[in-house]
């Protein structure tokens, strides 16, 4: 690539930005939390007394384990197991463990957008359970999906955790699934965790914790932006905001705007005015019951094989066949 070429490309995250803050009402997307300050801020919130999720997930794992494993491959035929948004893998582990110990025949395949993460976790993985074979993938989904190639003899399952799937309103969830379900076969497996609507204020509060960090992990994004886009954001006079919306099953992020403010975003030559109370939405996480997941898998052209959940039912993984 020479220069030229470089200057002229526009990132997501700049895209996004621009048309974000320009817009009204304003919004940033929730993908770009994440850098390594973000990862770190949510690794602390998944240690949150409130942050529910993560626990109640292994919860699931850890309790329903044999069981799970052996859906995922009952001729013993061998197969990859693709996992979308590998993170640090503390979760997997509990399958990985199990299926090693009863001797499947599998390839784990985790698939980071962040390199360090691909990379960290396969050493991990290499040191924690040396007969495992790992091949770790860097890239976007469904990039890394078709490049891939798998033959039709190589059983798949695909695997998506922590419900991140929740980060999607409706329309893009169906799009999401439905692209799954073009590069899935007859055979394959599609492994999903979806966090269900339970008492609006425990939702409120896994998502308005106590100590801050879940407000910290949504103004990174302005962080992100005073570091990458030379912008001058006073982080401290925007207030994080939580809405959840018991009908839609909806937790909407904002960041509110605590007074009459301008801020300038020199690398993009933009200054972006705010009146008092004015808000920028950041993310989205949708909560499900099986009447939602069950819809949602018919629009993809999927069905729900079986499910899985904690006592509370306030977590479930649905296993899909085409
Ligand atoms: C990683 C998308 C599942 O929405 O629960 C946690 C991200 N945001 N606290 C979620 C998040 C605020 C998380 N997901």
């Amino acid at each position: 690539m020479d220069c030229k070429d470089q200057k002229t490309k526009i990132s997501a995250f700049e895209k996004e930005v621009y048309e974000g803050l320009t817009a009204f009402p304003k919004y940033l997307s929730s993908k770009f939390i994440y850098d390594q300050k973000g990862d770190k801020l949510f690794q602390n919130i998944m240690e949150l007394p409130e942050y529910y999720l993560t626990r109640k997930e292994f919860e699931i794992l850890n309790t329903k384990k044999s069981e799970i494993v052996q859906n995922f491959d009952q001729e013993k035929q061998g197969f990859h197991l693709i996992e979308l948004g590998a993170g640090d893998g503390k979760k997997t582990k509990v399958l990985l463990k199990e299926l090693l110990s009863n001797a499947y025949n599998f390839t784990y395949n985790p698939i980071d957008i962040s390199s360090n993460a691909v990379e960290n976790l396969k050493q991990n993985l290499q040191q924690e359970m040396p007969s495992l074979k790992v091949q770790g993938l860097v890239g976007e989904y469904f990039e890394v999906l078709d490049r891939l190639k798998y033959t039709e003899y190589d059983k798949k399952i695909i695997m998506v955790l922590g419900s991140n799937i929740g980060n999607l309103l409706h329309p893009r969830a169906i799009k999401f699934l439905q692209k799954l379900c073009g590069v899935m076969g007859n055979e394959d497996l599609l492994f999903m965790g979806f966090d269900q609507k339970k008492n609006p204020q425990t939702i409120l509060n896994a998502y308005n914790d106590s100590q801050g960090v879940t407000a910290a992990f949504n103004k990174n994004i302005l962080v992100r932006i005073n570091t990458e886009f030379d912008a001058n954001f006073n982080v401290n006079n925007f207030l994080h905001w939580e809405t959840y919306d018991p009908e839609s099953g909806t937790a909407k992020s904002y960041l509110v705007s605590k007074e009459k403010q301008s801020v300038d975003i020199n690398a993009l030559g933009l200054e972006v005015c705010f009146e008092k109370w004015e808000t920028i939405h950041t993310e989205i996480s949708q909560k499900y019951d099986d009447h939602t997941v069950k819809w949602l898998a018919k629009e993809s052209g999927l069905k729900i094989i079986n499910q899985f959940s904690d006592v509370e039912k306030a977590y479930q993984n649905y296993l899909f066949q085409k």
